[in-house]
């Protein structure tokens, strides 16, 4: 049952990635990231994509991935992750405390989170939430490129959601991140796309496909794209 890890990953991080926090400016084009699930340095990121109520267009790049990493490689120089593109600010940035500072500074109202700034401390329970999920979205599996990016809905804290954000990782599916935590302002919207508001919600615009409950989506995603 992946529940209760996943859910023993989400507090090892608590309250980081569940409630959303002050925001500031939103950006207009939409951010890029490059970053796999696994990665604890990545958790710290989406974690502030979540506190910022951001909206990310993810490239997963996990272990043995060939869709997206080459591209993460020609664009930064190296393969490593996270990797952000933000075009509103000209920025290509590596390190994950770099790109929290970019986040918070451009799209924030003050500094980061402590729990995004406690240095060796961060860096070491994100580790133990990767090392509670035992590797899940941390490899390529073969898989089938969709046309369109998918859509979900989900917030980092959500051990649901991260389930199906594991699968999308692992078989490389590019995807639109809208983050709705905890008193998100983007919630109403989702209630009103969706008819309630329950996390991970998946659009697929290739198949028109919209579906609640992780286990069906994870069902759907491996049916649909796997190889
Ligand atoms: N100091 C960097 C560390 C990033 C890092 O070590 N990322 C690992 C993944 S967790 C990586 O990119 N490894 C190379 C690879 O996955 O091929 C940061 O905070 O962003």
């Amino acid at each position: 049952m992946f529940i209760v890890p996943s859910t023993i990953a989400s507090a090892v991080r608590f309250p980081s990635g569940f409630r959303v926090g002050a925001i500031g400016p939103r950006p207009v084009v939409q951010l890029e990231l490059y970053d796999f699930e696994a990665c604890p340095f990545c958790r710290k990121v989406r974690e502030a994509l979540t506190m910022l109520d951001l909206e990310v267009l993810v490239k997963p790049s996990p272990h043995g991935g060939a869709r997206f990493r080459p591209e993460a490689s020609a664009l930064g120089g190296k393969p490593q992750f996270p990797l952000l593109v933000d075009k509103n600010h000209d920025a290509v940035l590596y390190e994950s405390d770099a790109i929290v500072a970019h986040l918070y500074n451009h799209y924030g109202t003050g500094p980061a989170p402590l729990g995004l700034r406690l240095g060796p401390v961060t860096t070491a329970t994100s580790s133990l939430a990767s090392l509670v999920r035992a590797g899940n979205g941390g490899s390529a599996r073969p898989s089938k490129a969709p046309a369109k990016p998918l859509e979900l809905w989900s917030f980092e804290g959500s051990p649901y959601a991260r389930r199906v954000r594991e699968v999308l990782c692992e078989l490389e599916l590019s995807y639109v991140l809208h983050n709705v935590g905890r008193e998100s302002p983007s919630r109403p919207a989702l209630l009103e796309r969706a008819g309630k508001v329950q996390v991970p919600y998946l659009e697929d615009p290739n198949t028109q496909t919209q579906m609640f409950e992780s286990r069906d989506i994870v069902r759907y995603l491996r049916s649909t794209y796997a190889s």
